[in-house]
């Protein structure tokens, strides 16, 4: 497979992993005359149809015009946007020296980090290795909303994360989640074939989303009660003996405990949390609980709300006690791939010492997804899955990112003087954004590694240019998730100055007296090193098949248990007990809608168009999403005198945002959505920060704790409360994006 392909016009192709958003389709590049021209499907028929319009539209992006090809020093005040170039040498020279400085001024917890490492691909964990080294806990990411904060709460049930085997399930049930042509591809793909192999699809979602239209049940739940609707599918599962009593008895730990508390959820109250009928609330959960097989795939809706620790823990809950874990057609339990070196390893999580991971902003506070939990879970971890740090998702051992930015504004607990984004817009990619811009204004030495000016990168000291993923070799296994490792192969070279976060890592490592740690000279070098456990080098793997996994081996927990102080499924969580929150689920309300503040407000509803905080520059993909868009049930926007096109702004007690109106029959009324991860790229040079506190979701919420989920710490970004009001266009947009649509 190394071997370049031919492709009818004679130009090559290469087969590679698109990193444009998290799910990683296996993907051909074609390249000609050293440039990457057009993005194919792969020619397996069975990975033909994982691609969507972005993947195509990579060679717009690693082709851009605006694409950062050299490493910049900033000269202006913090966030005037204005530049000198500096040679790549130059810049880590002083920012070795600058990092140094703060450390010796200040300590390493005061160096943090923030990453999430799906578009970068490259780090294998040198982030942490670097950090753990010198001695800094506080890495923070947006996985912490995302898949990496749901991978360390499963682990406080059954010590691993599951991996749900759609494709031969009998019944899917999607929190939310709505994976689409041109989002989440290949689960899409995966959904649709499980429905044509006769399998049922429940949706819970307060929209009528693409995946509910087609649903064989929908159940229109009030977003941010989650929790209560799975407490009431509990309730109808065991008072109608629904559950797999063996596995309950055997492998489960409180099941006594769990029953009384879910007695306090008759389906009387969660009609009334969630506003659906309790006739459809006890069928959905009968249809769930009856299936040969069901999964409950991971989804970020249960990652952004205010129960999110019960609602995620709920979900591994049901898995458990209908006896869908590790078995066919249900949610497997992986483990590590034993032929390929994990990141949890080459993270190097047992150097750093006791005193400084109980440093870690969030260790005491909300500690479910910190060191403090990791060490709490260390042993059963090693006994049962050959190794203690399981940093599956990179989210098992992260510090809290709003404590981290207060650190970093108020020297509370301690200052945090040096911040460095990779592949991370995190001015927009976390709640309380105006804290997090205060935070930043705050700091001795940022760095932004990136592939565009972003508004984090224009408040840098340094800003480097990263590669991108037809730039560069890799061989990715889901960050620990599955045991599936897929083949990417460099298809060009990235430009001269640009690096990979791997070779960010490692030189300034050499630069910082820690060059020992990190042996290998090249990015190849480390695929060779993770290879090595199955005496493989990468140009073996690459001349492979470019995609394994180890044969699937069910019900593992029968021979080493599972990853828990128990041994067992906790259903009643010791380690929560341990640390002094309730050990069993329950739910919070996060919506206090009042007179003033009438509607309930979500973030999300990705856009076919873009990545998160990405994309809004490459024209292809923003002539179909031009502008940012509140959606609102027609009655909602009839009382509120707004019409489809006009622009509104969204209040709530913390902040607001203007965008355009766009009134949809699908809305659930009472609710209103707003859109993740908007600024304007155009306006740059012409609103502060090109237009970054306009639009983006991340002024609306509070992070003060009362709106916190308690154990994580996670902000309330499902149900909040709000109101619409009418507005003017913003005046500085420019005539393209700010016609009506
Ligand atoms: N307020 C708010 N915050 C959120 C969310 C939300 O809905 N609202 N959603 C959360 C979720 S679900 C997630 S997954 C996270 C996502 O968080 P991230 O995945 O960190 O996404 P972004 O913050 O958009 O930052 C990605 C950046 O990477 C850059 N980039 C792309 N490719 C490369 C590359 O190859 N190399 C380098 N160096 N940079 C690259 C892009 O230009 C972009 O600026 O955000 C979370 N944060
Ligand atoms: N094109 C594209 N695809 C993407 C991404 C992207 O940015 N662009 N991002 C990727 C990433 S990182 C993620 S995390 C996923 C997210 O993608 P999804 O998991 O599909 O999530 P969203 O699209 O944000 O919202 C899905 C649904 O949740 C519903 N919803 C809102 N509040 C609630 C609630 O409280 N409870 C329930 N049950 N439902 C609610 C909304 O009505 C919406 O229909 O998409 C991935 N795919
Ligand atoms: S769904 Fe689209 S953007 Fe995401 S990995 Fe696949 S092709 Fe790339
Ligand atoms: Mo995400």
């Amino acid at each position: 497979m190394s071997e370049s392909m031919q492709t009818e016009d004679s130009s090559q192709s290469k087969h590679v992993v698109c990193t444009i958003c998290d799910i990683g389709c296996q993907l051909r590049a074609e390249v000609k005359d050293g440039r990457l021209a057009r993005i194919l499907p792969h020619e397996n028929p069975l990975l033909a149809r994982n691609i969507c319009y972005k993947g195509v539209a990579a060679p717009d992006i690693h082709n851009h015009e605006d694409r950062l090809r050299v490493p910049l020093k900033r000269v202006g005040e913090r966030g005037e946007d204005r530049w000198e170039e500096i040679s790549y040498d130059q810049a880590m020279d002083e920012i070795a020296e600058r990092l140094s400085a703060v450390i010796e001024a200040h300590g390493p917890e005061a160096f943090a980090v923030s990453t999430s490492g799906w578009n970068t691909q490259t780090t294998h964990s040198m982030d942490r290795r670097f950090m753990n080294l010198l001695g800094s806990p506080n890495w923070i990411s947006g996985v912490s909303l995302c898949a990496g904060n749901t991978a360390a709460v499963n682990r406080l049930t059954y010590g691993w994360f599951p991996m749900p085997e759609i494709a031969n399930t009998k019944c899917v049930v999607l929190f939310g989640h709505n994976p689409r042509p041109h989002s989440w591809t290949p689960i899409y793909n995966a959904i649709n074939f499980a429905r044509s192999q006769g399998a049922k699809v429940i949706v819970l979602d307060p929209r009528v989303s693409s995946q509910a239209e087609v649903a064989d049940l929908h159940l229109r739940l009030r977003s941010g009660t989650d929790a209560a609707m799975c407490l009431g599918w509990l309730k109808v599962i065991f008072d109608e003996g629904l559950y797999d009593e063996d596995f309950v008895r055997d492998w489960c730990v409180g099941f006594e405990e769990l029953r009384a508390r879910v007695d306090e959820y008759p389906l009387e109250r969660v009609e009334a949390i969630t506003g659906v009928d309790r006739e459809l609330i006890a069928e959905a959960a009968r249809m769930y609980a009856s299936a040969d097989s069901a999964v409950i795939p991971w989804t970020p809706i249960t990652d952004q709300q205010i129960s999110s620790t019960s609602a995620i823990r709920l979900h591994s809950i049901l898995r458990a006690v209908t006896g869908n874990l590790d078995t066919p057609g249900g949610e497997g339990l992986g483990g590590f791939n034993p032929g390929y070196i994990p990141e949890s390893e080459l993270g190097l999580h047992e150097v750093l010492s006791t005193e400084q991971k109980a440093k870690q902003l969030g260790y005491d506070q909300h500690p479910a997804y910190t060191y403090r939990v990791a060490e709490i879970l260390r042993d059963a971890t090693e006994k049962t899955w050959g190794y203690p740090y399981a940093d599956i998702v990179m989210g098992c051992q992260m510090a809290n990112p709003s404590l981290v930015f207060r650190a970093m504004e108020n020297a509370d607990p301690y200052p945090i003087k040096a911040f460095f984004a990779l592949g991370n817009n995190a001015l927009l990619s976390y709640p309380n954004q105006n804290q997090i811009h205060r935070a930043l204004l705050n700091q001795d030495l940022i760095v932004s590694h990136e592939i565009f000016m972003t508004p984090t990168a224009m408040l840098a000291d340094y800003v480097l240019p990263g590669d991108v993923f037809s730039e560069r070799n890799h061989v990715a296994d889901s960050w620990s998730w599955s045991t599936r490792l897929t083949l990417s192969e460099k298809a060009v070279d990235p430009p001269p100055e640009a690096s990979s976060t791997f070779q960010f890592w490692s030189d300034l490592a050499q630069r910082m007296g820690l060059g020992e740690h990190f042996p290998w000279k090249s990015l190849d070098e480390v695929l060779d090193h993770r290879l090595s456990r199955s005496g493989r080098k990468f140009s073996d793997f690459a001349a492979g098949a470019g995609m394994e996994a180890p044969p699937a081996e069910y019900r593992k927990y029968e021979k080493i248990g599972f990853a828990t102080p128990s041994g067992k499924v906790e259903l009643y969580s010791s380690v929560l007990e341990e640390l002094g929150f309730d050990p069993l689920p329950y739910h919070r309300d996060g919506a206090a809608t009042s007179a003033d503040y009438p509607y309930r407000i979500f973030t999300g509803v990705r856009e076919d168009a873009f990545f998160q905080t990405g994309q809004r520059n490459i024209r292809v993909l923003r002539r179909k999403s031009p502008l940012p868009q509140l959606f609102l049930h027609p009655e909602d926007a009839t009382r509120e005198g707004l019409s489809d096109g006009d622009w509104a702004r969204l209040e709530t007690e913390f902040g607001h945002v203007t965008a355009q109106v766009s009134v949809q029959e699908s809305m659930k009324e009472g609710h209103v959505r707003v859109p993740h991860g908007w600024w304007y790229p155009e306006l740059r040079g012409k609103e502060p920060l090109a237009g970054a506190f306009l639009s983006s979701d991340a002024v609306l919420c509070s992070d003060e704790a009362e709106y916190l989920d308690y154990e994580q710490g996670i902000p309330n970004f499902k149900g909040f409360p709000g109101r619409v009001v009418q507005a003017e266009a913003p005046k500085s947009f420019p005539a393209m994006f700010s016609e009506k649509r």
